[in-house]
């Protein structure tokens, strides 16, 4: 993980106490040491495909946490954070990553094209903008059955591009629909720079035109991801509209792990590094005395631990086609 001797993000903790900032912050940090991990495994050859979310991990667990647990979640293919900030089982995550019957989809669809109904998260289609229709349609249950309930959706700045992009949030705008949509604004849809995806300044003057509200924050500040999909959930469920976000970030790796960064110049990743969401928090919280130093390694030696545990586990589960354990 980066050690950033200073905080280049501004943070504003509002009136949150120490243990909703602690909370932001263990959420925060458990995707990045999970993928640390992953990584390390493909290297090794024990699992085959990697979507990175490093970097990212801002978006994914401010807004769930934002969220009622009720709340459906629409996430894509480097939204890991949803999954551990919703308290979905390790064991369970690690398997559905190795293709086992224990996964939650039952040793289909492998990495994030997956879903949990219990955990009200929808699962990833792969061609990006449907997911944004379907959202629509829990939100119009949602409105019609007056259960207050929200749905969000995020997308990538690429697959904003694609046509049921503007379909859905055309539909939701008409129909008055509780969705909040999240752009991950990471600057390249794989290796489509930003500046060759569209000709608007930003993604959020889109909304204009659909007649709803859009608003773009920083994807790298988690007190300001969850401050403000918290303040229009809230007003969502009494005021039903959808609400466009820009959450503007970076891909820190390839768009795949196989794929590679050639095409991305290395200033931007030095830029960026230096905005790393979790490195930067953390900072945060040691310098105004929420966390302390034997605080922040506790966390994490416990967590690695954890995950070592269900990792092995995971491992000892046969695989489908041979009826072993994996390693
Ligand atoms: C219709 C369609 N075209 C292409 C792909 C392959 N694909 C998957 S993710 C992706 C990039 C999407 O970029 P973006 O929306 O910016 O998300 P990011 O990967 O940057 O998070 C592409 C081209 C796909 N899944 N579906």
């Amino acid at each position: 993980m980066a050690t950033l001797t200073q905080s280049l993000i501004k943070f504003d903790r509002k009136t949150y106490d120490d243990e909703l900032l602690v909370t932001l912050y263990k959420e925060l940090t458990k995707p990045r040491l999970f993928e640390e991990k992953m990584l390390v495994l493909l290297r090794q050859g024990k699992i085959s495909k990697w979507f990175s979310g490093i970097g990212q991990e801002a978006i994914s667990v401010g807004a769930t946490l934002a969220l009622e647990s009720s709340d459906y979640i629409f996430p894509m293919h480097r939204n890991l954070g949803v999954f551990t900030a919703r308290g979905m089982d390790l064991f369970q995550l690690f398997t559905q990553f190795q293709g086992k019957m224990t996964g939650f989809s039952k040793g289909r669809e492998r990495s994030f094209h997956f879903g949990s109904n219990p955990h009200h998260i929808v699962g990833m289609i792969s061609h990006l903008g449907p997911q944004m229709s379907l959202a629509n349609g829990v939100g119009l249950a949602e409105k019609l059955s007056q259960t207050k309930g929200v749905a969000l959706a995020f997308t990538g700045d690429g697959a904003t591009s694609q046509g049921e992009f503007h379909e859905a949030l055309n539909v939701a705008a008409v129909w008055d629909l509780p969705v909040i949509f999240v752009i991950e604004n990471n600057a390249y849809g794989l290796s489509t720079p930003i500046s060759e995806q569209y000709k608007c300044k930003d993604l959020i003057d889109r909304a204009l035109g659909y007649g709803m509200e859009g608003v773009q924050i920083d994807g790298n500040n988690i007190l300001e991801v969850y401050t403000t999909i918290h303040k229009y959930a809230d007003d969502l469920r009494y005021n039903p509209r959808p609400i466009l976000i820009e959450a503007m970030t970076f891909r820190m790796r390839g768009h795949e792990e196989a794929s590679g960064t050639k095409y991305v110049p290395q200033y931007l990743f030095d830029e960026w590094g230096m905005k790393d969401p979790v490195g930067n928090y953390e900072n945060y919280l040691l310098k105004i005395g929420v966390l302390t130093d034997k605080m922040v390694a506790d966390f994490k030696e416990q967590f690695r631990e954890e995950l070592n545990i269900m990792l092995d586990r995971a491992f000892q589960v046969p695989d489908i086609e041979s009826g072993k354990p994996s390693f």
